[in-house]
């Protein structure tokens, strides 16, 4: 693919993820709900204002645009930068808690494993690893080493890190399709599931696989997961890409109809898919309210910009 077919790609990944958390935020916990109702939701809201899903995608862009590439000090200090300006995003209870450890002289490297048994399994990483999959999409094991090194910084636990891993590596594989080309979902499972190195997860790819064509949205919540941890979340928003690959926004808005951790499923689903569509497949009328749209659109060139040159 030339560089400027992947430009809308870039874009549609960052402004993508923005929009299915702004949207996804407006039924954050709650439970399942149609699709048309969330439709008519996004209709009249006025705003979508992101959380700390974009939030921190934004710190990871950051960060990489200016170390033309990962520095974990580097990212930490954006982190508690961008959480100290506007604390009030949303946040996990561990982001915050690892922020004032550094703070007070913790490594980088070492604070995440002191949080929780063996380091935190949340989605925060996964939520967070579309800068990485877009700046690595060439080079598939320095993504995988990246992914691991960024999501350590919070998310120190084998299966948080594993989760920002796939997450990553879905949208890398997302924007290597043309497309305008169709999509094989079978091949594109089989590769996040030889990717994977964790049991759970290449179990869970067998399982997004089987519910393809499942009409009943309850059993794909039973199966998959839609919870704030990566092993319950990621997999369901890979399969809410899938389910729907031709169409950003029934990406969404099937994810949004799954309850739980709406902004954080319906986010990730949203870079997938916008790495795979581009831009100009997102609705207009969505584009236009997201908050600071320039800004992660600015972030989302410089992020092409860097990786192609
Ligand atoms: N053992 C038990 N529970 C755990 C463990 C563990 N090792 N790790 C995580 N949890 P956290 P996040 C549970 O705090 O991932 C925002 O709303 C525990 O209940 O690291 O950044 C975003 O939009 C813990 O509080 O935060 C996302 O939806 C929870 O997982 C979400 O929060 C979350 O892990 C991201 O949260
Ligand atoms: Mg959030």
């Amino acid at each position: 693919m030339h560089k400027g077919e992947l430009k809308p790609k870039f874009i549609g990944c960052l402004v993508g993820a923005a929009i299915g958390d702004g949207l996804g935020a407006q039924r954050e916990g709650r439970g399942m709900a149609k699709e048309e109702a969330i439709d008519s939701l996004a209709e009249k809201l006025v705003e979508l204002t992101y959380t700390d899903d974009t939030h921190m995608i934004i710190g990871v862009a950051e960060s990489l645009i200016e170390c033309k590439g990962f520095d974990g000090e580097h990212m930490a200090q954006a982190f508690i930068r961008n959480y100290e300006s506007e604390p009030w995003r949303g946040y996990g209870p561990g982001p915050p808690m690892i922020f004032r450890m550094i703070k007070s002289g913790e490594p980088w490297y070492s604070a995440g494993a002191k949080l929780y048994k063996g380091g935190s399994f949340g989605n925060g990483s996964a939520m967070r690893a579309a800068p990485i999959g877009l700046l690595y999409f060439r080079d598939l094991e320095k993504l995988r080493e990246i992914a691991y090194k960024s999501s350590a910084i919070t998310h120190s636990h084998e299966l948080g890190k594993e989760g920002a891993v796939l997450q990553a590596y879905a949208i890398a594989l997302a924007l290597n399709t043309p497309s305008n080309g169709e999509i094989n979902r079978e091949s594109f499972l089989l590769r996040l599931q030889n990717f994977a190195q964790n049991h759970l997860y290449k179990e869970k790819m067998g399982r997004i696989k089987r519910l393809l064509g499942e009409q009943d949205s309850a059993k794909v919540v039973i199966l998959l997961g839609n919870g704030i941890e990566a092993p319950r979340s990621v997999p369901t928003a890979i399969y809410c890409f899938l389910k729907q690959p031709r169409s950003y926004k029934d990406s969404v808005l099937y994810a949004i109809s799954l309850g739980g951790d709406t902004d954080t499923i319906a986010s990730m689903a949203g870079a997938i898919s916008g790495a795979y569509l581009g831009i100009e497949a997102i609705p207009q009328e969505w584009k236009a309210k997201l908050e600071n749209e320039a800004y992660i659109e600015a972030l989302a060139e410089e992020l092409w910009q860097l990786a192609t040159d």
